[in-house]
């Protein structure tokens, strides 16, 4: 099939439980990320860097940030029959929401039936990474099979996050067998460290998902899931193929971020994909402008770091450092620093993370916490320097000890809910 039509899916509406308190009142697609981005700005860039430019995003679980960032960022002219649309539930079936992300897609139907695609695209929206889709797609084609997904390398130790792929012993190509979050796998033969992990990004021929996802709305034994359920189907049939992630070419990556892949489904891990960022030579390259990451960009003054009143510098060195941010008198380090923050005199920020409008006041010291949207660390408090307080708190602390204010919030002695 040359130049078929296609349509994505991309599936925004998880909860996200495993990042909480960041997702109280946002979905996980949502999040912000990397100072100026959300999460879903990743899967939506790579979308339109592959040239495909017919998307629906479903959106469930507290999507108003989503709907919001979506319709005011991800706008381009419907000329040519181009667009993003944000598609909540309910579309279809009555007062149900969807239950897993296959009834997503079955509620869905109608968007499939009236774009009239060949292949269908289904897409997760919470990771971090740079993918041209259309390579995958032309594998898929050139596979002849109806379903492909899209596999990584993962570290043994994580099996229980992601779906398991196993492939043909004598054509890897294939998958042999699929199992979705198991407690253990075997490694790989060429690296029994590692397994082939699902990116929870999938290519179907168009009539293939319509079939496989009306015939899992009728079984009430099944979870309704893509990993769960769909993919298992087709591979139990024989139909299911593997894309590579290792083979997928990104102009301008080079070697550096070629092949990297976060899933930041955790706070450790969200954590982890952030300080990824600011290495002087980061894994994650965000200034590749042959492949951009697009987002929303408000508007707001450039980044300012001053002396305070007493001559103290104001300093950051290892950080990313967004618009409307002033450093007046205060040190940040091995940081990421979002719009509007202000960290002033004498005040200490190393390891961390800080979403948009967090203040940091004088002599404030932050380490190893990530700061949510319009918290306040008043003058002399620390947060994040003693863990074991921070539970006390109330402060969601993880076991590495990265402790979490949530949206909001103004740190200080009295324990809350
Ligand atoms: P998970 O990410 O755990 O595993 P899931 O919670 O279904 O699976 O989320 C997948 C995507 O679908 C996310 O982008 C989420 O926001 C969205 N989503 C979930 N429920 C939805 C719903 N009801 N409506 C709309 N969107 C919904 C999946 C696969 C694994 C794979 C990992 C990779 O199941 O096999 O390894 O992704 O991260």
């Amino acid at each position: 099939m040359s130049d078929p039509r296609v349509l994505s899916i991309v599936l925004a509406g998880g909860e996200g439980k495993r990042l909480q308190p960041l997702t109280y009142d946002r979905a996980k697609p949502a999040v912000p990320f990397a100072g100026s981005y959300r999460l879903i700005d990743f899967v939506l860039s790579n979308l339109v860097n592959s040239g495909l430019r017919e998307v629906v995003v479903l959106t469930q679980y507290k999507s108003h940030s989503l709907d919001r960032h979506i319709s005011e960022t991800w706008r381009f002219s419907s000329l040519l029959g181009n667009y993003i649309a944000s598609v909540p539930a309910q579309q279809r079936v009555g007062k149900r929401w969807f239950q897993g992300s296959a009834d997503a897609i079955f509620q869905s139907l109608n968007l499939i039936f009236d774009a009239k695609p060949d292949i269908v695209a289904v897409l997760g929206a919470d990771h971090v990474y740079r993918m041209d889709f259309r390579q995958m797609i032309d594998a898929h084609l050139e596979s002849g099979l109806p379903a492909t997904v899209a596999g990584v390398r993962q570290p043994v130790a994580l099996s229980k996050q992601f779906g398991v792929i196993e492939t043909v012993e004598d054509d890897p190509s294939r998958i042999s067998a699929f199992v979705e979050k198991p407690a253990s796998t075997p490694g790989l033969p060429d690296s029994p460290g590692e397994f082939l992990a699902s990116m929870g990004n999938y290519v179907f021929d168009a009539q293939a998902l319509i079939d496989a996802v009306v015939s899992d709305s009728k079984d009430d034994s099944s979870s309704h899931d893509m990993g769960g359920d769909i993919i298992p189907s087709f591979v139990s049939r024989g139909e299911a193929g593997v894309y590579d992630f290792a083979n997928n070419v990104i102009p301008g990556s080079g070697s550096k971020d070629h092949g990297y892949w976060r899933d930041v489904g955790t706070i450790d891990s969200f954590y982890d994909a952030h300080m990824d960022l600011i290495a002087p030579v980061p894994s994650f390259d965000l200034y590749n402008m042959r492949w951009p990451i697009y987002t929303r960009h408000t508007v707001l003054p450039p980044a300012k770091f001053v002396h305070d009143i007493d001559h103290q510098p104001g300093r950051a060195v290892d950080s990313i450092v967004s618009p409307g941010v002033v450093i007046s008198g205060g040190y940040v380090e091995g940081s990421v620093i979002s719009q509007g923050v202000t960290v002033d005199s004498l005040a200490a920020v190393s390891a961390s993370v800080a979403m948009d409008n967090v203040r940091i006041d004088r002599g404030a010291r932050v380490h190893r916490a990530i700061l949510d949207k319009n918290s306040v660390v008043p003058p002399g408090e620390t947060v994040g320097l003693f863990p074991e307080v921070d539970r006390r708190r109330g402060f969601t602390v993880t076991d590495s000890g990265l402790t979490v204010v949530p949206k909001n919030h103004t740190v200080n002695d009295d324990p809350f809910d």
